[in-house]
């Protein structure tokens, strides 16, 4: 297959003004009716060339008159129309098949409704059309369906609604934004309804209603909350008001993203929209009001300004998840959420820039742009807008914001005109900048330090490299922002001097391959405490000594600093037991700073259980060249029982002193509390004594919310025997109606460490529960295990790859985005010691030479081998 490429972008051939689409809804016979506007763009004799997949044709008529096949054809890709007038109405008519669509792209069905998902290129599977981002339309849509299916729900506005014989009924929505056919959405189907309103800025009222399987409204109250929380936010935050009269969001079932922001009618997937304390983690409510924000977000940065062309995809993703991330961060506190946001970022961007599957923020070419809904566009995405509002300041970021929105609106366009925005308010030059976007891999920072206590300056000597990626060998210095402070020996801020200005704290900005700083009036021998709040995605070595790192886990005024120097600590105790270098004393040291830290009253619960969580073991991988993922783990366990025995007394204060009396919130205080309290009981567990397995067992009992008896589940699967068997057959028999809580039982199974949990992980794809068809479960299993379990994963024998390969061979047969998404941690292949990468390359190249597969996984696996 050839790749698709950004410097072959072309404007579209033909613009298409009103569409008009008649939807008669049949499980199995949909029949789409199209009528679109069509006019030809420019000067030139191009043929038009609509998309369409897996459609049956039924007609295709120009102006009234139905074209001859000698005059149009046919292929499985695309509707070709060689001599079309300039302007012209074209109708088509074409039959589909929702119920059998098991790849969950265009319409098709999930628990007896239908849905749609569009997005990248999903619509063309349902209709004819130039299925590009940059084709705005304006569109109107009659759903006609047996009365069965209940609510019948497009974008925009209900315009028409009524009875027809037969027990059939429909509705006709339109939307007056013009959108690319990616924002389309539909749903038919029997489901409850969660309404609310909401007043905007200006004093309109927007109905919001949350549309759920029969007999879950209730669970929708949170997200609803979260959504009027988001409204207001981004009308205080950004100025950007909410624009239809009515906003609606649907839960399904089978989904393969995690929701879909099209215009005035979210789609979600139901784990991120159902929670009610019984059966969803603080986790999940987290991640619901993050979800429902981004999603709601995008109205501004997606729908009313979207992409011109695939390639842009960071242009609203990555700006979406700053959004989001600025949300989170004002709703639960800014420290937690950026050590959050960072642990994500290291733990699948990092990772991916290590990795053959390295690609830019903004990429070049692809086969498959499902491919690039990644963490690099997603997160680091999110990384670069954050630098940019570090580069120019708050108030110059939203003075750039409101001139985008002010200049893009209705209009779909690129990282370049974004940029610009950013340019023309400032006045300075972002040519530099733009290297965050085209270039990939992880920066590696370094930073040396020499202190002259007589002439009381500090000089600090900054240096930056990129090491090569694919089809990237050379790399050129990126503008880095390195926010900097200085602390005494005692953790206190210690004040200084740059270029004679008093300073707290500073920001470098390191634009060369290396730069010199020297800051001056400092007192004392400091302890720079440099890239505070993770300035910039990079890793940052310097030459600080372990005590450096204990002044900063004791005091760093900056919070991220403080949890990164305990993470540092441990990832160097770790690692030198891995290679067999286990240094006792300093281990010992750490457990006391880290019982000092868990003892300091003024500080936040949320942030202690953070600071209690050692580096993953993928973290670990990414730090050991070649990496050994089971002399990890074992270094691991052993570090966490060391922490466990000093600990003890101090985990069992917390266990019992965080004991929730009062009645279940979600707020981010009470969550906090759960979440140390679950964290002692989890550093308790990785000692495997009676009484821990009988507390773990009490804990799991007496939990009165999923968090706490996930919490109790977790330590009881470290602990393993009967107690724990006795346990996870109670939660199956207790949840198996309820199929969110049953994917929590199989994520369980699937990241534990025990040797048996391969042969479980297998045996439970024959468990009647199940359903490789459904994306929820699928991921829980297969992607939980090859991503939060290395230790079996990467079992000396290669079943657990030879297990995932097989995996993606059997989905890919019929849902090869889902597939494609399970590649990744083979990807990984060149990190790993030689035996194991020789292993994971194996099934790699048994993946790739299947006939048959997707374009998706082919993409995938051959750029994985190469
Ligand atoms: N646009 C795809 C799902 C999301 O990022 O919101
Ligand atoms: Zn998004």
């Amino acid at each position: 297959p050839q790749p698709i490429r950004l410097a072959d972008y072309a404007p579209p051939a033909f613009l298409i003004d009103e569409v008009r689409l008649d939807f008669d809804l049949a499980p199995n016979t949909t029949r789409v009716k199209a009528k679109l506007t069509v006019r030809r763009n420019g000067e030139h004799a191009q043929p038009l060339v609509l998309n369409g997949e897996r459609l049956k044709p039924v007609s295709v008529a120009i102006d009234g008159r139905v074209l001859a096949e000698a005059e149009r054809t046919i292929d499985a890709e695309f509707l070709t129309i060689p001599n079309a007038p300039d302007a012209f109405v074209l109708e088509t008519e074409v039959e589909i098949d929702p119920e059998n669509n098991k790849a969950l792209e265009g319409l098709y069905m999930s628990g007896g409704r239908f849905c749609t998902q569009c997005e990248a290129e999903g619509f063309r599977k349902i209709t004819w059309y130039p299925d590009r981002p940059d084709v705005l339309s304006r569109f109107t849509v009659r759903i006609e369906a047996d009365r069965k299916f209940r609510h019948l729900l497009s974008n925009g506005n209900l315009i028409d609604a009524g009875e027809l014989p037969g027990g059939r009924h429909f509705a006709v929505w339109n939307d007056p934004f013009p959108k690319p056919c990616y924002l389309f959405a539909l749903v038919g189907g029997e489901l409850d309804v969660l309404e609310d309103k909401l007043v905007t800025m200006t004093g309109r009222t927007v109905d919001l209603r949350i549309y759920v399987d029969p007999g879950m409204a209730p669970r929708a109250a949170y997200a609803m909350d979260a959504l009027k929380r988001s409204m207001k936010w981004d009308e205080e935050t950004f100025g950007r008001e909410y624009d239809l009269d009515l906003f609606m969001i649907v839960a399904v079932r089978d989904f393969n993203f995690g929701a879909m922001e099209n215009k005035g009618l979210n789609i979600f997937n139901s784990s991120l929209l159902l929670a009610d304390p019984a059966t969803a983690t603080d986790m999940d409510y987290e991640r619901i009001e993050s979800v429902v924000a981004h999603e709601y977000f995008h109205n501004w940065t997606g729908d009313r300004i979207t992409c011109r062309d695939w390639f842009q995809l960071c242009l609203k993703e990555g700006l979406t998840v700053f959004r989001d991330q600025s949300f989170s961060a004002d709703m639960r506190g800014h420290a937690v959420q950026r050590i959050k946001d960072v642990k994500a970022l290291r733990a699948r961007q990092f990772a991916e820039d290590q990795g053959p599957l390295a690609h830019p923020v903004r990429p070049s070419s692809y086969l498959k742009i499902d491919n690039f809904y990644t963490a690099t566009i997603y997160e680091k995405g999110s990384e670069v807008i954050r630098m940019l509002k570090t580069l120019i300041g708050p108030e110059a970021f939203r003075k750039g914001m409101d001139l985008y929105f002010e200049r893009w609106d209705g209009h779909a366009t690129t990282v370049e005109e974004f940029i610009r925005c950013f340019a023309d308010v400032t006045g300075r030059d972002f040519e530099g900048f733009f290297a965050w976007y085209e270039q990939a891999g992880t920066p590696r920072v370094s930073l040396k330090q020499s202190y002259d206590a007589a002439a009381r300056t500090l000089e600090l000597e900054l240096a930056q490299e990129t090491p090569p990626t694919p089809g990237q060998p050379t790399k050129k210095p990126l503008p880095i922002p390195v926010t900097l402070g200085l602390l005494d020996g005692d953790g206190r801020t210690l004040a200084f001097e740059r270029d004679g200005q008093a300073a707290d704290e500073t920001l470098i900005v390191l634009d060369q391959a290396s730069a010199k700083v020297t800051l001056t009036g400092v007192d004392a021998a400091p302890v720079v405490s440099a890239l505070r709040g993770f300035s910039s995605p990079v890793e940052l070595t310097t030459d600080a000594r372990a005590s450096d790192r204990y002044v900063q886990l004791a005091g760093d005024a900056d919070l991220f600093n403080r949890w990164e120097a305990g993470q540092e600590l441990a990832r160097a105790l770790i690692l030198a037991r891995a290679k067999g270098a286990a240094d006792e004393v300093s281990e010992e040291r750490y457990a006391e700073a880290l019982g000092r830290a868990l003892n300091d009253q003024a500080s936040d619960p949320a942030f202690k259980a953070l600071l209690l969580a050692l580096p993953s073991e993928s973290d670990l991988a990414l730090a050991m060249a070649p990496a050994d993922p089971a002399a990890i783990h074992a270094a691991r366990d052993a570090l966490r029982l060391r922490l466990s025995l000093h600990l003890t007394e101090d985990l069992q204060r917390l266990h019992i002193g965080l004991q929730e009396l009062g009645e279940f919130s979600p707020d981010a205080a009470s969550a906090g509390r759960r979440a140390l309290r679950n964290a002692a009981l989890d550093l308790l567990a990785a000692n495997p004594r009676a009484e821990t397995g009988e507390l773990a067992d009490g804990h799991y009992r007496a939990a009165a919310n999923m968090t706490d008896a996930m919490g109790g589940l977790s330590a009881l699967m470290q602990i393993g025997g009967d107690l724990y068997e006795n346990a996870l057959t109670d939660f199956f028999q207790r949840w198996k109606a309820e199929p969110l809580v049953i994917d929590k039982w199989f994520a369980l199974q699937a990241r534990d460490p025990d040797e048996s949990a391969l042969g479980r992980v297998m045996g439970l794809t024959a468990h009647p529960a199940f359903d490789e068809k459904n994306p929820n479960r699928l991921r829980a299993l297969v992607s939980t295990f090859a991503n939060f379990n290395p230790a079996r994963f990467h079992d000396p024998s290669g079943a657990g790859y030879r297990f995932l390969a097989d995996q993606i061979l059997a989905v890919d047969g019929f849902n090869p985005m889902t597939a494609a998404r399970l590649v990744e941690p083979l990807g990984g292949w060149r990190r790993y010691k030689p035996e194991l990468g020789a292993l994971m390359r194996k099934e790699l190249e048994r993946i790739a030479g299947t006939e048959g597969l997707s374009k998706n996984v082919y993409e995938l696996a051959t750029k994985a081998l190469a």
